[in-house]
Parts: C-alpha cells; structure tokens; sequence
C-alpha cells in the first residue's frame, strides 16, 4: 500500500467552530475530580534491545543493582525495565564519581512502552502526528548528586539513559531510580475474574483490566503515552470495562459532565476534549462519536441507577439524535463526504457510509430507551419515528440483496465495519443478522477490521445475537496474540495480517496502553 494511503487523514477542524459551555455542568464535573492512587515503583532488571526475527525484543542483561554500580562517561547508555507497564512521574538521582564536577552532566532519558520505541531512531520520524509525542528528553545537571529534570508524566516500561556528556574527569553512577504511578482506578476495587477461566482468558483479562487501570486518569485517557485525552469512542467502550473490574462511576459521571458541558456548536458532543489549561472541546467533529454519548449515558444509568444525572443530561442525548437526523438525504441515508466526518476504524480505504448509518439507527435505540425510562412521551414517539424512517431506507438504499451484505458511498463498497454496525443497529431480525455475520466470516471482504474498536464492534455484534460462543476463539486469535506478542497492555492498533500497520505512517508513534483495546475483559467477563 502506498505510503499516502496508509496515512489517515486526522484534522478536520470545522471552520465556523465554537464551544458552547454549561457552567453547572462544568462545575459538577470539577467536584468530581477523582482521587489520584500513588504506587511506587522500582525497576526490575536491565535489558538490551536488539532486532531479531522480524521485531524489536528486550532480553535480560543483569540486575538493577549492578547497574547501579556501574560508572558511565561520555556515550555509554542502559536500559532498565520496570517488569510491565506503569504510568508515573521517574525520579531519576545521579552522583558523580571521581574528580569534582567540572562541567555539567548532560544526559538523554528515552522511555518505551515497548522495545521498539527504544530501539527505532525518533530522528527518522516523519509520521503524520506531532513528533512531540515521542517520550525522549535530554537535560544538564549543574549540581550532581541531582535528579534528572523530568516533568512530564511517561507510560512506560523501559528506561533508557544515554549519557551524552560529562568531562573527562569524572563519571556518572545511578544513584536512585523510582517512578511515583498514578491511576484514578483503585486497584484494591478490582472484582476478581471468575476462578474457572482458562489460564490463557485469565492472561488477555488481566492486560485489558491493566490497559484500562493505566488509562484511568483525571478523565478515561485514551492513551496515557498518547493523546492523553478523553476521545467519546474510547470513553463509551471504557466504560463499559469499567462496571465489570473498577466500578468508578464516578469518573464516568465526571467524563459524561464534561462532554455535556462543553460541546460544540448547536449543542453536538466534541469528538475530544481537553481538561488543561481549562475544559475545551476540540474543533473536531466526528458523526460517530458525537451519536456514542447517548448509549454512553444510558448504559451509565443501567450500572449505577442514578437517574438524576440520566435525566439531567438526557438533552445533551436528544440534541446529538436531532443533529444527526440533519445529516439524512431525502432517502433516509446518512450522507458522505470525502472528508473525516466521521471515525469507524482506522483503514484508509473504508467508506463511512453505511457505519454511519448503523450507529445512527443503534444510538436511536438508546435513545428511545432514555425516553421511555424518564417518561417522555414526546420524544420517544419521535425517535420511533426516526428509526422506522432509518431502518425501512438502510433496507431499500443499502442492503444488496444480490450480494448479501450492505453496500457504502458512490462505489457501493463492501466492509467489515458496514456490516457490523448494521447488524448492531438491527435492521434486520436475529436470524438475518446471524446469516449475516457467518456470510461476512466466510466471504471476508477485503476491506477489513483494524484497530482493537472496531474489533470490539463485531465481538459485540456476535454477542448481542446469541452467538457468545463464537467469541471466545476470537479473543484468542486477537487479544490473545498481543498477549502472545508480549503485550503488557493492548495496543492502539494491531492488524494480525499486517503487524507493522499504522495509520500514522510509524510504530515509534503508536500508542501501546490504548484504552479502547481494553473491551477483551468486558467480553470475558460479562459474556463467556
Ligand atoms: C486517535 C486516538 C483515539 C481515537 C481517535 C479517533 O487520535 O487513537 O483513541 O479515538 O484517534
């Protein structure tokens, strides 16, 4: 594949954009602000990277104690490994040995989720994303013993320190390495996994639990390396982990309060939003993610019971139905564009269309629950309306009788993503849906599923349509192979059949603590 086309296109910045805030909303969300767990951590032993086999892997070279008797000048360079991966702030103490400090010690930290950030060259990154996500700093220390100057907070489990100077008279020792983790989850509140899982489930279960630990923050991350930030998508499926391991509802409360507060224009939920300096909504809309608020709030209600904030926020709900119904042609189809308008999954090549159409018609359904738990009568014979309307046009515009599958956009494309979100939507009946996940296994179009969500997406279409015994061979043969491949945590993105896959153009970018990887506990524990 050309290298333009793997890279995706990742702005879409609406010209006329504003944030339209709710300040009791905002304020809610502030006095949510959740307690941040502290865990120290030390490393656990010193490794070397190299290239073998096709990947970069690390591989024992000795104990951290000997590290840290070892003296180091100019060039010399090691590799700690913490044992798995944590999110912190490092703490880093070096002495100097020798004559007296003549010149400053100056110093290059690198930190890994994997070995491949450790080993790869950041200065040949030309990836579409902001090289500034790279974790790699280097400092002077005027004053040694002193600490490496560090204040960003790293998602890691490799350390590399690289001494780039010191004089020729004297050298550096480590004299302490910690990190200070931080997790908004409570990993004492974390339920057991059933007893009788096979020890492999048991293995994918504790990654996604651990992925999810990671990615709970001041708001649900969708990655602590990486955007640091609250994405709808990821948020909904953390969501959904979240009430089978940590049960934080409060941090779901917390993340739906600021969505709610700060939207874009006429009320539409922001794809993203940032929480520092202030709350922002980014000026990025997506179709999808603005929709995924409203089974989001819902499923919130059905695990907490609280109907206060259902009713409070149900609006917000309504108002992302209403938009999206603006974006129907005068068939009932959601319309397409060239631009990214809307999210799905991350393969290039994919039409929006028909998704789009399926998580309309599925968020209408959520929708019409909110109405009809809070006994708004209005509103539901609305939604119910609109979702005869979506669904009798998804069957006459979309469906391909002659094909067996739903069709998207101008070349009436057939994916992987159209027919599970249709599915999902249920446009049509169980058995047809069953049918149509086995006709969609067999065929298996080209233009596949690639990023763990969209992963997610058909595991629950199988789950949703009795067919819960299917998945447990699809955790292994997903999940299980990024456990396979040593994932401490589960990756942004992970294409069996193209393992060095990024919609970025680079691995070094990627995130590999991505929050909206995590579901394979959702699945193990609430569905096998
Ligand atoms: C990336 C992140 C995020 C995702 C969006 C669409 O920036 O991976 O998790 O939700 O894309």
């Amino acid at each position: 594949m050309p290298q333009e086309k793997a890279i995706a296109t990742i702005t879409n910045s609406i010209a006329d954009f504003q944030m339209i805030t709710n300040d009791a909303f905002l304020e809610k969300a502030e006095r949510l602000h959740p307690q941040i767990h502290h865990h120290p951590v030390r490393p656990s032993s010193e490794v070397t990277v190299r290239w073998e086999e096709g990947a970069w892997r690390a591989e024992e070279k000795g104990t951290v104690e000997e590290a840290l008797e070892r003296r180091y000048g100019r060039g010399d360079s090691l590799i700690l490994d913490f044992g798995s991966h944590y999110v912190g702030y490092p703490h880093i103490v070096l002495k100097s040995v020798g004559s007296p400090q003549d010149a400053p010690a100056y110093v290059a930290v690198r930190f890994g989720e994997t070995p491949a950030e450790i080993g790869e060259s950041t200065a040949d990154y030309h990836g579409s994303i902001s090289s500034s996500w790279l974790q790699e700093s280097t400092s002077h220390i005027d004053v040694l013993p002193g600490e490496i100057p560090l204040h960003r907070r790293y998602a890691f489990r490799y350390l590399q320190i690289t001494v780039l100077d010191t004089s020729p008279k004297y050298r550096l020792m480590i004299d302490d390495v910690t990190v200070d983790t931080v997790s908004s989850a409570d990993r004492e509140a974390l339920l057991p996994c059933r007893e009788d899982l096979a020890e492999d489930l048991k293995k994918i279960d504790a990654v996604g639990a651990r992925t999810l630990y990671e990615c709970m923050q001041d708001v649900f991350e969708d990655g602590p390396k990486r955007d640091r930030r609250l994405w709808m998508g990821d948020f909904r499926v953390q969501a959904l982990v979240n009430y089978e391991t940590f049960r934080n509802f409060d941090l779901v409360k917390r993340c739906l309060y600021l969505f709610a507060g700060a939207c874009m224009n006429r009320g539409q939920v922001g794809a993203c939003l940032f929480t520092a300096p202030r709350v922002q909504v980014d000026d990025t809309a997506l179709f999808d993610y603005s929709l995924l608020f409203v089974p989001t709030l819902f499923e919130y209600f059905e695990a907490s019971g609280d109907r206060e904030t259902l009713a409070e926020l149900s609006e917000t709900a309504f108002t992302q139905l209403r938009i999206a119904a603006e974006r129907l042609d005068q068939r009932g189809i959601v319309r397409d564009d060239p631009s990214w308008w809307c999210f799905l999954d991350w393969n290039s090549e994919l039409n929006k269309q028909a998704g789009a159409q399926g998580v309309y018609i599925y968020c209408l359904r959520y929708g019409l629950d909110i109405a009809e738990v809070l006994g708004d009568e209005r509103e539901a014979a609305l939604i119910r309306e609109r979702l005869d309307f979506a669904c009798r046009s998804a069957r006459e515009s979309l469906w391909e009788p002659d094909l067996g599958f739903f069709v998207s956009g101008e070349d009436r494309q057939v994916s992987w993503i159209s027919q599970v979100w249709m599915v999902l939507a249920g446009v049509f009946g169980r058995e047809e849906n069953c049918a149509l996940l086995r006709r969609l296994k067999m065929v298996d179009p080209r233009i596949r599923l690639i990023s763990p969500y969209a992963h997610h997406y058909y595991v629950e279409a199988l789950c949703r349509n009795g067919m819960a015994a299917e998945i447990t061979d699809y955790i292994r043969g997903y999940w299980g192979k990024m456990v396979d491949a040593g994932a401490d945590c589960f990756w942004e993105v992970f294409d069996p059949l193209d393992p060095d896959a990024s919609p970025y153009g680079s691995k070094a970018i990627l995130s590999y603590c991505h929050a909206w990887s995590c579901t394979a506990s959702y699945f193990i524990r609430k569905w096998l």
